[in-house]
């Protein structure tokens, strides 16, 4: 690098995490006063969208919370010791414990859109508590489609978007809201070339429409039947490859049977999509030389949520779309931020759930239970409530639906800790908050890393140190786990000395260890962190834990690996080496599409088409219903958080960040503001079942009638250099319902809310 006061990094406020090359300067030296993408990333290459070049506004937030602070009777927060804030969380967290078992203490959190690290060391201090519900953000967005790739393919997929033919984006706004590797090029290389189609499936002529060559412009809601009749049209109209889906595929005639019967004609009808254009789309599926589907909330955070991602993947999987260039493919992470769904389904197909939520029964999957019931899980006088929560990372207050019923449960648990950068509206209500270095004073890493056919992972290492008294979590988890006593000294002594004389001897002892105290797999990341970490550059031991990954992925995927270069009795080893010395992040495997029906579950190989309870959901789709049942009183629709070009979730707070107008205002069509009487930025008062808010009104002619929208993760309170609190936009979680859930796995419903309008005057 030719700057010395330039680093290699990775932007932390989308699931993209685009490589970045951050020059710090000003007064104190810890100001990002240039922000690059980086060129040598492997799958950014250079890429970055226009939020990266303001994440100073992150770095230097000044309401960053630099020591440990305690909730006192007034609910005045005071700064405490690290020392007296371990030692009572400790013994708050064992005597909830014992009183009432590691079940009554709940998770959520784990890593927001780059920093999971953490996760892998709270995995440690979960497990010597027996926490058994664990949640985490992607509970409240993605288990539907994770429990529908699960049970087809029995493992992690992802599309070679980037070479695909066909594409299509359901419910999925790249352009605004990336979502996928350099979007923003994407685009413009699809428009470009001829050969290649892009379908979009959107209610709203959006940014990513502008680029598309059909757009399947549905009234919202009703995306299941618009995609049940592009898989009619295919199975009635075209071509399949029948002797594909015989060799690799099972129950392929079942679903070809109960797409013969769906009525295309009526199926668009219902659906507002014209005949013509649901036929070309199927048109273009059936005869692409490729495909690849991309979905987002649009689809997951609407009616159908868990059927919608079924229907989207049997569109690729019905086409033979599977295992090529340009197709969907398998996945293998080092570390999974969604983990593979092995719930069983009984003989009919339905859901065998094996854990649910105690208080309302919501059922776990991938071992999440779903985000979106929170409100009702902890306000609640039921005897099995929760009495304890660990959040990290996670702002859940703002983030998920009911908010105020989130913060009163938070106050009436008998113990609440938070760790996070910032005192959030969530850390505001918490007994404790612990201050965590931010992801660029620290080694950090996403488990993000969905790439097929070549996989990729960033480990990131610090800029700069640690603001003030805070740490990264890998120590807070340690620290909270000496607490309770678990692990005794002679052990740790041994391994760190075995570590000290190398990798290879390190691997025995720590199998000796196993083989001897079992029980310590439990807080295997713990361990490696105090020994193995102790051996490693200084601060880079939060990276330990890593090396067990790497040592597990390169047994589990040898062949994979070796094509990356990682071969031999060191494979692990060498590949963790390489995570920590390549700041740009590391091709660590690649798949070969001949392999990608060896990795589907054995003793067939094949993906499983059926899923009885979504089929019979399908069959359901013919009673030509309305998506969900509308309450009276509420006859138009909120789309209760939109991405913007300045909204990054929970992430940024400062105001100042946000740059251009109509970033918060509540956007509708103009045939609503005219028969509303509302002209550009008029106030008006928005209003569900669940509450209701004094908007600003723009006018958006890309808005159909019936629809609008407010941004996402606004409305958060933030101290300026003034000492005034300012915030831009609103607050929607205290708009949206815990009620209003997909009924198999419990995603919230949220571009789905009931609402009205009325003007303000
Ligand atoms: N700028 C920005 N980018 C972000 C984020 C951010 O906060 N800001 N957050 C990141 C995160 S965590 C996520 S999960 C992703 C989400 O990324 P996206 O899902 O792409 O973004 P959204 O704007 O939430 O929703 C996508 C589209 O859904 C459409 N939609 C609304 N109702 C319906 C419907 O009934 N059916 C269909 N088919 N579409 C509908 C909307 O019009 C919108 O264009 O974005 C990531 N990227
Ligand atoms: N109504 C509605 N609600 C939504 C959405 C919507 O579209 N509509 N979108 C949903 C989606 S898809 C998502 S992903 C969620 C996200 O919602 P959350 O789960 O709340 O996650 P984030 O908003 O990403 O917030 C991340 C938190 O991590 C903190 N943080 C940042 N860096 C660090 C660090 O290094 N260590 C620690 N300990 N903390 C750090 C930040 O200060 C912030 O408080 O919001 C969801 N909520
Ligand atoms: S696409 Fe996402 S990760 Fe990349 S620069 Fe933009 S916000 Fe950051
Ligand atoms: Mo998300």
């Amino acid at each position: 690098m030719e700057d010395t006061n330039t680093y290699k990094t990775a932007c932390n406020l989308c699931f993209v995490n685009c490589g970045l090359e951050v020059t710090l300067g000003g007064e104190d030296g810890r100001q990002f006063i240039k922000v690059k993408g980086d060129k040598d990333h492997p799958k950014s290459q250079g890429y970055i969208c226009n939020k990266a070049a303001r994440l100073n506004f992150y770095q230097n937030d000044n309401n960053r919370i630099h020591s440990p602070k305690k909730r006192m009777e007034d609910g005045v927060y005071v700064d405490i010791s690290w020392e007296q804030a371990i030692q009572e969380i400790g013994s708050k967290l064992k005597s909830v414990q014992e009183q009432h078992g590691g079940e009554r203490i709940l998770f959520y959190g784990g890593g927001g859109q780059g920093n999971h690290l953490g996760a892998t060391y709270v995995a440690s201090l979960l497990n010597a508590l027996d926490v058994r519900y664990r949640g985490n953000p992607a509970s409240q967005e993605k288990t539907g489609h994770t429990f529908v790739f699960s049970q087809m393919f029995g493992l992690p997929v992802h599309s070679d978007i980037e070479k695909a033919q066909v594409v299509m984006f359901s419910g999925k706004n790249p352009f605004m809201s990336n979502g996928m590797d350099q979007a923003r090029n994407f685009l413009r290389e699809m428009k470009r070339d001829p050969e290649r189609t892009l379908i979009v499936l959107d209610p709203r002529r959006t940014e990513t429409t502008d680029y598309a060559d059909i757009h399947l412009a549905i009234k919202p809601g009703f995306d299941a039947w618009c995609l049940s009749a592009i898989l009619a049209q295919i199975v009635k109209n075209h071509d399949l490859p029948l002797d594909w889906l015989k060799a690799h595929t099972r129950g392929y005639e079942e679903i070809i049977e109960r797409f013969s019967k769906v009525s295309v004609k009526d199926y668009a009808e219902h659906c507002g999509v014209p005949l013509h254009t649901i036929e070309a789309a199927a048109e273009a599926i059936a005869n692409a030389s490729s495909f690849s589907l991309e979905e987002d909330l649009g689809v997951q955070m609407a009616p159908h949520s868990t059927l919608n991602s079924y229907l989207d993947l049997l569109l690729s999987a019905i086409t033979g779309q599977y295992g090529k260039t340009g197709t969907l493919g398998p996945v293998l992470q080092i570390a999974e931020a969604l983990p593979t769904d092995h719930t069983p389904l009984d003989e009919e197909g339905n859901l065998l759930v094996v854990d649910r939520l105690p208080v309302t029964g919501a059922p776990i999957v991938s071992g999440l239970y779903p985000g979106a019931v929170l409100a009702d899980e902890i306000d609640t006088d039921h005897q099995d409530r929760p009495r304890a929560m660990i959040l990290e990372s996670t702002n859940v207050v703002h983030s998920l639906p009911e908010s105020d019923r989130i913060a009163r449960g938070l106050r009436n648990l008998d113990f609440s800790l938070a760790i996070d950068v910032v005192m959030t509206e969530t850390a505001r209500q918490c007994d404790y908050v612990l201050p965590a270095s931010s992801q660029y004073e620290k080694w950090e890493a996403t488990y993000f890393q969905r790439h097929y056919p070549k996989n990729i992972f960033h480990l990131r290492r610090p800029m700069l140190e640690p603001a003030g008294d805070t740490l990264p979590e890998a120590e807070i988890y340690a620290r909270i786990i000496e607490q309770l006593g678990i692990v005794d000294a002679s052990t740790l002594d041994q391994l760190t000395a075995a570590a000290e004389e190398g990798d290879s001897r390190f691997g025995q002892v720590l199998m000796e260890i196993l083989s001897e105290q079992p029980q310590l797999k439990r807080v295997m990341s713990y361990l490696l962190y105090r020994t193995l970490g102790q051996t490693l550059e200084p601060g880079q031991d939060v990276a330990a834990a890593l090396w067990g990954l790497c040592q597990r992925f390169v047994m589990s995927h040898p062949v994979e690996v070796a094509r990356a270069g990682f071969e031999g009795p060191n494979a692990g080893s060498d590949m963790f080496r390489a995570l920590c010395n390549s700041p740009s992040g590391v091709v660590i495997s690649i798949a070969d599409h001949a392999d990608s029906f060896t990795k589907l579950p054995k003793p067939e190989n094949k993906i499983q088409l059926p899923i009885g309870t979504l089929l019979r959901d399908i069959d359901e789709l013919d009673q030509l219903q309305a998506p969900v049942d509308t309450p009276e009183g509420f006859p138009m629709l909120l789309v209760a958080g939109q991405r913007r070009s300045y909204t990054a979730n929970c992430i940024m707070r400062n105001p100042d960040w946000i740059k251009g107008k109509g970033q918060m205002e509540l956007t509708i069509s103009p045939e609503d503001a005219d028969g509303l009487g509302l002209e550009e930025l008029s106030s008006a008062v928005l209003e569900t079942q669940n509450g209701r808010c004094e908007v600003s009104v723009s006018i958006d002619e890309r808005m159909p009638k019936g629809l609008m929208a407010l941004p996402n993760g606004q409305g958060m309170d933030f101290v300026n250099d003034a000492g005034e609190v300012v915030k831009a936009g609103y607050w929607i979680n205290k708009l949206t319902s815990a009620k209003l859930i997909d009924k198999h796995i419990g995603t919230p419903l949220h571009k789905h809310v009931p609402a009205r309008l009325l003007s303000a005057g």
